[in-house]
């Protein structure tokens, strides 16, 4: 499987996020790249191919331009603060509040978040449209035939909506691919979530539209991030009424009950009948992963790649979680694996 993959990520790295009232050290780090990478070259999984740029008109059709806008110039509006550190939120537009973008940077960073967990940096701009062009090289080379392309997407994006970052995301690379296939002539794109937390900012995306069915398995939201959405009673809206499958699982949930998730899963997928597959392919699943309570082990993962394998349609892989660095190249590279292997 070819690979998509640039050193540009390293351009983004944040120093803390909140978590449990402390400023932690950043688990969303340039080494967890790096460590996929360093697998994929040792399995000999394919060819490493360098993205190429498609500029900003493929951003623009799945995020607002006040949203990049302000992304693009975030760090030159915080530097004009006097201020050199990483730029964190403070303050959220929530029930009653007016929903009007602030012109000062901190009220502006406030407007288009929802958490406290995405630094902006200095290289933040440079690695985000960098890891969306890494998305859309993935897609690209998606409709030259082949069957699965791996896109080594970080920062990550499915918590990114619209008009909002949070959650380590800032451009929803795999939304703004999906969106790609379809400009491209695709009828129906299908998406399959298997990371750990809910893709709330993909979901939100594609909520009111029948041309993507959005699938995901992950920590109920009633006690785990992101909290305010991923219940299984959101099923779409309008148009989109019913091509939206949300799988809350409990904590401590192992491979037996995540499978069966998977497998209902991908029942809707093939029932949909879409013309490709995009996975957001978190691998927080895992037993020891620090900030997630699933059970997965590594040979879960070739297991996982092989039943999305089986669906037969051709696949974008895009990474998006996983912090237990030290077995995250094994746990993300035997999806894909296992996906080969069903070829
Ligand atoms: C991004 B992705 C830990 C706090 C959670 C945000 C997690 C974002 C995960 N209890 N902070 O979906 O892997
Ligand atoms: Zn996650």
């Amino acid at each position: 499987m070819l690979t998509i993959y640039t050193d540009d990520h390293h351009l983004h790295h944040g120093k803390h996020e909140l978590i449990g009232g402390q400023f932690t050290p950043c688990f969303e780090k340039p080494s967890r790249a790096d460590m996929v990478l360093d697998r994929a070259k040792a399995v000999k999984l394919g060819a490493i191919q360098a993205p190429t740029d498609f500029g900003l008109s493929p951003i623009l059709r799945v995020h607002s331009e006040g949203f990049v806008n302000f992304l693009q110039n975030a760090w030159s509006d915080w530097q004009a603060k006097g201020r050199s550190h990483d730029m964190l939120p403070i303050a959220w537009p929530t029930r009653r509040l007016r929903q009007v973008e602030p012109t000062d940077i901190d009220g502006r960073l406030g407007y288009y978040s929802f958490d406290a967990g995405a630094p902006i940096t200095a290289g933040t701009w440079q690695a985000i449209t960098s890891s969306a062009n890494v998305a859309l090289s993935g897609q690209a080379e998606l409709r030259k035939g082949a069957r699965g392309i791996f896109s080594l997407c970080r920062p990550p994006g499915h918590h990114a909506a619209a008009d909002y970052m949070g959650g380590y995301c800032y451009l929803n690379n795999a939304a703004i691919a999906v969106q790609a296939m379809l400009d491209a002539g695709a009828k129906r794109v299908a998406v399959l979530d298997v990371d750990y937390h809910h893709g709330n900012g993909t979901q939100d995306i594609f909520y009111d539209r029948a041309d993507v069915l959005f699938t995901s398995i992950h920590g109920d939201p009633r006690f785990e991030y992101p909290y305010y959405l991923g219940f299984a009673d959101e099923k779409g809206l309008g148009a989109g009424a019913g091509f939206n499958f949300n799988y809350p699982l409990a904590s401590g949930s192992d491979w037996s009950a995540w499978s069966l998730a998977l497998l209902d899963a991908c029942r809707q997928i093939a029932e949909y009948a879409p013309d490709a597959l995009v996975v957001s392919l978190g691998v927080d699943t895992f037993k020891e992963d620090p900030i997630s309570q699933f059970k997965l082990d590594s040979p879960d993962y070739l297991r996982m790649g092989e039943i999305i394998g089986k669906l037969c349609l051709q696949t974008l892989f895009v990474m998006e979680g996983g912090y237990a660095v030290e077995e995250i190249g094994i746990n993300a590279i035997n999806v894909l694996q296992g996906f080969d292997s069903v070829a």
